[in-house]
C-alpha cells in the first residue's frame, strides 16, 4: 500500500493570521505532498515497498546510495510532526509537568524561547529545530535538511520547520520573528506533553 499524505489536524485557515492559509496551501498541499509522491515513486518495486514509514527511515538512514529515499521519507515524517506541533489557539508557556521541566532546564519560558530562536537563527540553510528529551533531559537541537534527532535515548517532543518555504510568505527573511510567533501563538504543548509522557 502506498504512503498517503496524512490529513492536516486542522483546517488550512485555522492558524490565521499567524500562519496563513496561503502558506499552508503551499507547505502542506505542495511541499509535503511532493515528498509523499516522490517517496512512493522511489520505493515502488523495491523491498521497501509496503513497509511502514518508520521502518523505511531506519532501513535507509546513513546509506549514501539511499539518500534520496531517506530525504523524502524523513521529510514526510518531519512535516507530519510539525503540523501536530501547532494548534489553533496555541502558544504561551506550557503548564503542568512539562512547564516545570522547561523552567528547570532553561530558567524560564522566555529564556527557553530565546534559546530556541538562537538555534533557529544559527541553523545555516535549511533544517529543523527540535525540543527533545535526551535520556530525561530537555534539550534544543537543530538538524540539517531532512535529518531528525535519532540518537539512542533521544525523543523529539516538538519541532519548528526552519526551511524558508515554512515562513517566507508570512515572515519573509525574519526567521527569529517566525519562531517567536510560533511560541507566542501556535505551539501545541499538549502534543509535546504527550510525547514527553510516552518517554517515561
Ligand atoms: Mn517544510
Amino acid at each position: 500500500m502506498a504512503f498517503e499524505l496524512p490529513p492536516l489536524p486542522y483546517a488550512e485557515d485555522a492558524l490565521e493570521p499567524d500562519y496563513s492559509a496561503r502558506t499552508i496551501s503551499f507547505h502542506y498541499g505542495k511541499h509535503h505532498k511532493t515528498y509523499v509522491d516522490t517517496l512512493n515513486k522511489l520505493v515502488a518495486g523495491t523491498d521497501l515497498e509496503g513497509q511502514t514509514l518508520e521502518a523505511v527511515i531506519m532501513a535507509v538512514a546513513g546509506k549514501p546510495d539511499k539518500q534520496a529515499v531517506f530525504n523524502n521519507a524523513a521529510q514526510v515524517w518531519n512535516h507530519t510532526f510539525f503540523w501536530n506541533s501547532m494548534k489553533p489557539g496555541g502558544g504561551g508557556a506550557p503548564t503542568g509537568a512539562l512547564g516545570d521541566e522547561i523552567v528547570v532546564a532553561f530558567g524560564s519560558y522566555a529564556e527557553f524561547v530565546e534559546a530556541f530562536k538562537a538555534a533557529a537563527a544559527g541553523r545555516f540553510g535549511s533544517g529543523w529545530v527540535w525540543l527533545v528529551a535526551d535520556n530525561g533531559d530537555l534539550k534544543i537541537v537543530s538538524t540539517s535538511n531532512a535529518e531528525m534527532p535519532a540518537a539512542p535515548g533521544v525523543t523529539p517532543l516538538l519541532v519548528v520547520d526552519v526551511w524558508e518555504h515554512a515562513y517566507y510568505l508570512d515572515y519573509q527573511n525574519l526567521r527569529p520573528g517566525y519562531a517567536q510567533v510560533f511560541f507566542d501563538k501556535l505551539v501545541n504543548w499538549d502534543f509535546a506533553a504527550m510525547n514527553r509522557a510516552n518517554t517515561k
